[in-house]
């Protein structure tokens, strides 16, 4: 049992004044917050936006303010437990949702946050990463890591939406975010052809390259592909789950924040275990519920939900006949990094 500390009203109130005024502060009184007992307190709540709530608002901002005075379009999905002006979905992910309508364009920028797009809805609309067109078609991931110039543009007849996963959180507290405006890019020929035959990479001069971001489009259609296949090839009881990796090594496709798709088959059940990092997960297509802690949530299509980490989170499809098939984001490749990654079951 942990021995109760002396609190700030204990201390006479003219020598705590006399800290104060020299950049002072007494440790105990915050100890036992800064250092909580057996596992952390996260301030990360779990919360569920769903989908069909925050379309009509989405439009609704597509009504209201033009591209031109929004830049980017974007409703941010932001944690109570961190306070709304904070724009955290947890400590290291931030979450939006991305609106571009027929014709749009959101200029060219670059800055040292990393970013990934997850397409929600809608066709026509692609974003230009480093001089590469990515088109954009539900369920793609498009990666646009830091530093890289990208840009998005829309030739299509229908609005489009996507899911923003930016590592700004940890980037903007680390005093490290910050953008630069450029102009339009010009479209090169595309160079990742080679990274999408499994198990090749390219080797000019017979050496391994240095390609820090070989492949920045990642097709729904192979990755649903590849959980349908590992679904016909594996037991029953074992998950089905695929990471996005950087082709050229084999790790996170990011640094900091990690990327999953998982399948559960009809009527599957499957109890995660509990690690430190906190997850999001995107319910690209059918129906599930999720369990965070004590509380259930009912995902349809298109919902998105966060788990803060240390917290048991069971997925299910409720479904008899359909699999059902999500996007997560987590803090995996941050805690890796730092040595604080954990794993409790
Ligand atoms: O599309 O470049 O949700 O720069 C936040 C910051 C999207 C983007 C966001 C961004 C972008």
């Amino acid at each position: 049992m942990s021995q109760e500390l002396g609190r700030l009203e204990d201390l006479p109130t003219d020598y705590r004044a006399a800290l104060a005024r020299q950049n002072l502060v007494p440790l105990w009184p915050s100890l036992r917050a800064l250092l909580p007992a057996d596992q952390p307190q996260p301030r990360t709540r779990t919360t569920h936006w769903s989908y069909e709530t925050l379309r009509p608002l989405l439009m609704r901002a597509g009504a209201l303010t033009p591209i031109e005075k929004a830049e980017r379009r974007v409703l941010v999905l932001a944690n109570p437990g961190h306070g709304a002006d904070s724009m955290q979905a947890s400590a290291a992910i931030y979450l939006g949702m991305q609106l571009l309508l027929p014709g749009e364009w959101a200029p060219a920028h670059r800055h040292t946050p990393n970013a990934v797009r997850m397409i929600v809805e809608g066709a026509g609309a692609y974003t230009t990463v480093d001089g590469q067109r990515c088109e954009m078609h539900r369920g793609d991931l498009v990666l646009t890591p830091t530093g890289l110039w990208h840009e998005h543009g829309h030739d299509g007849i229908e609005p489009v939406i996507w899911l923003d996963v930016l590592d700004l959180p940890l980037v903007h507290y680390m005093e490290a975010s910050y953008h630069v405006d450029g102009e339009r890019q010009a479209v090169k020929p595309p160079r990742d052809s080679a990274y999408r035959r499994p198990g090749l990479v390219p080797t000019p001069a017979f050496e391994r390259g240095t390609n820090a971001c070989p492949m920045l489009r990642y097709a729904w259609s192979d990755t649903r592909a590849a959980l349908e296949a590992l679904a016909a090839e594996r037991p029953a009881d074992e998950a089905l789950q695929v990471t996005y990796v950087n082709p050229e090594t084999g790790a996170h496709a990011q640094n900091i924040l990690g990327y999953h798709a998982l399948m559960l088959r009809p009527g599957e059940r499957l109890a995660l275990p509990v690690r430190s990092p906190a997850a999001v997960y995107h319910l690209i297509e059918g129906a599930a519920s999720v369990r965070i802690g004590a509380t259930e949530h009912a995902l349809a299509e298109a919902d998105t939900c966060v788990a803060p980490g240390y917290t048991p989170v069971t997925l299910a499809n409720p479904s008899p006949s359909r699999p059902a098939f999500f996007f997560i984001a987590d803090e995996t490749p941050l805690h890796e990094k730092l040595g604080v990654y954990e794993q409790r079951s």
